[in-house]
């Protein structure tokens, strides 16, 4: 299925994984005069050729069956009375995360090989809160993303399991007993084998989630952290607030300061104490300006190297933040100045190809979002970075043993 036994996959022809492992799905320039014709976007029309479409076909017999044949007069013979499954995107029960299957007993987790899960806690917001809405924000924004990712020829309604399975039954006004919540959902999934994608969220879940995998990772975990903010103080407001997660994260034995990167800080809102732990417990600070200065490929070496030394499993924390205040009003420290959605997008695909333990995408505020742009963003980074852990054979291979409704390989790849 897919690109798997394609040896042109496997080739640095532009375009194709290994090419844009180094460059993150960016248009390749060539020097020579046949350029453009091994360009992406020609790799990706003839990518698209080689993925199933088995899921989908599935799905229209799905809705035929539950929503009843379309009334008589229209042509196209696959649309049902009722919507039912993908089409029409502004109709139907879209509750899931880009409409996949829902899976309501998460005892049967082990079904899936990656589980989406909503965190909405914004107790630990110090300025504007309404991150508790991120989840519900981010499911939504999807409704207007199909499963195909026309760049990287994946199409995760065809290549990966995943599921749905709500959200964490979070403690509003108690940090301490959401972050035990937290901690154990987190640990329910990923001690199981699967993946886990956390939509918070304030970042004060940070830690929990942190706190949840440690355990079950033989050995070092490191972290890849996005953000225009350091987070690294001991407490704010006399809390463990969302400016806190990684001075308390990176007091896990296995979870090491050294082995955290943060990647986007700068700007008027970081606190000088949590600048003072980060410097004397020594993380790696990846600013702005050094961004523009060696470029997104060096930032991802350097960050992969950083995170990943000694260590058995990076988790990826995405703060939406980190991206220019422009694009992401939707967010609890607007702070100007931060990532061009592009160029996170990039970061993240890169990131992605080394593999990743699971990621959380954090601080989503509906309700000062405009027009869903943030919570767009939000879900961007998570489809993009499943679509390279799928393309680069990190996820992708596990089946659905169980007679249900599900997405991914028929069988165990
Ligand atoms: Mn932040």
């Amino acid at each position: 299925m897919a690109d798997k036994d394609d040896p042109e996959a496997h080739t640095h022809e532009a375009g194709g994984p290994a090419h844009r492992h180094r460059n993150g799905g960016a248009p390749h320039t060539h020097s020579h005069s046949d350029g453009f014709a091994a360009s992406q976007g020609r790799w990706a029309q003839e990518a698209e050729a080689r993925i199933s479409l088995f899921r989908h076909d599935e799905e229209i017999q799905r809705g035929l069956a539950f929503g009843l044949q379309g009334s008589p007069t229209l042509v196209d013979r696959t649309i049902p009375t009722f919507s039912r499954g993908e089409l029409p995107h502004f109709a139907g029960e879209r509750g899931t995360f880009l409409n996949c299957p829902y899976l309501e007993d998460v005892n049967d987790v082990t079904d899936a090989e990656v589980a989406i899960f909503g965190a909405p806690l914004d107790s630990g917001a110090t300025y504007r809160p309404g991150a508790r809405f991120g989840p519900q924000g981010i499911r939504r924004s999807t409704n207007l993303f199909g499963t195909y990712c026309y760049e990287l020829g994946v199409d995760l309604r065809e290549q990966l399991n995943m599921v749905d399975i709500g959200d964490v039954f979070t403690i509003p006004g108690n940090l301490e007993k959401s972050f035990d919540q937290i901690s154990q959902a987190i640990s329910h999934v990923y001690s199981r084998g699967v993946f886990p994608v956390v939509l918070g969220g304030d970042h004060s879940i940070g830690y929990p989630t942190i706190r949840g995998i440690a355990p079950h990772v033989d050995g070092n975990i490191g972290i890849i952290h996005f953000d225009r903010h350091v987070d690294t103080q001991e407490t704010d407001l006399d809390e463990r607030m969302h400016t806190t997660p990684w001075f308390h994260a990176t007091n896990i034995k296995n979870a090491p300061a050294t082995n955290l990167v943060q990647v986007g800080i700068g700007g008027w809102q970081a606190p000088r104490a949590g600048v003072k732990v980060g410097r004397e417990r020594g993380t790696t600070v990846i600013s702005i300006g050094d961004i523009e200065r060696v470029g997104l490929e060096k930032v991802v070496e350097l960050a992969l190297e950083t995170a990943w030394k000694g260590a058995k499993a990076v988790y990826l924390s995405f703060d939406i933040d980190v991206i220019d205040a422009g694009f992401v009003p939707g967010t609890g420290w607007p702070e100007p100045g931060g990532l061009l959605p592009r160029e996170a997008i990039n970061l993240i695909r890169m990131i992605s190809a080394e593999g990743l333990a699971g990621l959380e995408v954090v601080e989503c505020a509906p309700p000062y979002d405009w027009a869903e742009q943030t919570a767009l963003i939000s879900s961007r980074i998570v489809l993009d970075s499943l679509a390279m852990l799928v393309s680069e054979g990190k996820l992708g291979k596990r089946a659905a043993k169980k007679d249900r409704h599900a997405w991914g390989p028929q069988t165990d790849l």
